[in-house]
């Protein structure tokens, strides 16, 4: 069902059969709730998030492309999160198999002109969002090359996950993996073999991730696991205190509820020929943990 926020921007609310729900908006085709069965938030957003474009909102999952990070003429994470998204009524098939429930929606971006001046490929990007029988959350990405020539570009979905108190959280499956590192100028590093925990800003790319990742909330003896298709990395980020403080979106102590865990594609850029198309694909689940 389709309501708009205060900005008179259109959300779609997505719902199952057993009342797990999503929203996202058109404004930058963000998902910003992913809530259980029980109505529990499962996503972080600040207190202290602009809901003003082309601000992208502090929180739920912003879509970095066409590229993450900063560099050359793109902002901050590219320009889709601070776009219009459309409602995409006919979208090309999908194996059914990416939304065996009915709580789907299919968002287009193209590029806008200013976006071409900063930008110069023409390309379509489908987003379909969609709500499992069980309440997970798929994000389906596909971009295709429109233009006359390549392009490349690199691509996260930067989750802001909900946690009880990041003192208390541990991810696995990053282990022994390869990560730049974003607070020493991207220095490679090697992770050491066990879980990892939280005691001061991290900000790190974890490289060719194959399998699952788990979030383990200990508190909230809960358990967020993340797979992913055609996204080798994994990001990291959680600011701390210090640079909390430096984001107007964000308050001082809200770095104690939020972890981003980000599929991503970042290391070796997606190359993509004239006519060829991308999939990247997260699909996001909770779990009681032991
Ligand atoms: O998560 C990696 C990162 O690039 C961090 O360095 C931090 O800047 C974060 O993304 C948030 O970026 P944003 O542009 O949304 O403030």
């Amino acid at each position: 069902e389709v309501r708009k926020d205060k900005n008179g921007i259109d959300q779609v609310v997505l719902q199952n059969s057993r009342g797990a729900s999503a929203r996202v908006s058109l404004h930058g085709g963000q998902v910003l709730s992913w809530k259980t069965d029980r109505g529990e938030e499962l996503l972080f957003t600040s207190s202290k998030a602009i809901f003003k474009p082309p601000t992208a909102v502090r929180g739920g999952i912003p879509i970095c492309f066409p590229q993450f990070g900063k560099r050359g003429l793109l902002e901050q994470h590219g320009f889709a999160r601070n776009k219009i998204w459309l409602i995409d009524d006919n979208p090309p098939p999908l194996p059914t198999n990416y939304s065996p429930s009915k709580a789907y929606i299919d968002l287009l971006l193209k590029p806008s002109e200013e976006d071409l001046k900063a930008w110069p490929h023409s390309f379509e990007f489908r987003l379909r969002v969609s709500l499992t029988v069980d309440g997970h959350l798929n994000m389906l990405s596909r971009i295709r090359n429109i233009n006359g020539k390549p392009f490349s570009f690199s691509f996260a979905y930067h989750t802001y996950f909900a946690v009880s108190d990041i003192s208390e959280v541990r991810v696995e499956g990053l282990e022994t993996l390869d990560y730049l590192d974003n607070l020493c100028n991207r220095e490679r590093f090697t992770e050491q073999g066990d879980a990892l925990t939280f005691e001061s800003e991290v900000d790190r790319v974890y490289l060719s991730s194959s399998d699952a990742i788990a979030v383990f909330d200990h508190e909230k003896k809960r358990t967020f696991v993340i797979q992913k298709e055609g996204l080798p990395d994994v990001v990291v980020w959680n600011p701390w205190e210090k640079k909390s403080k430096s984001m107007a979106d964000f308050g001082d102590e809200e770095y104690k509820q939020m972890l981003c865990v980000d599929g991503a594609a970042i290391e070796k850029p997606i190359v993509l020929k004239p006519g060829e198309e991308w999939t990247g694909r997260l699909e996001l689940s909770v779990m009681p943990s032991i």
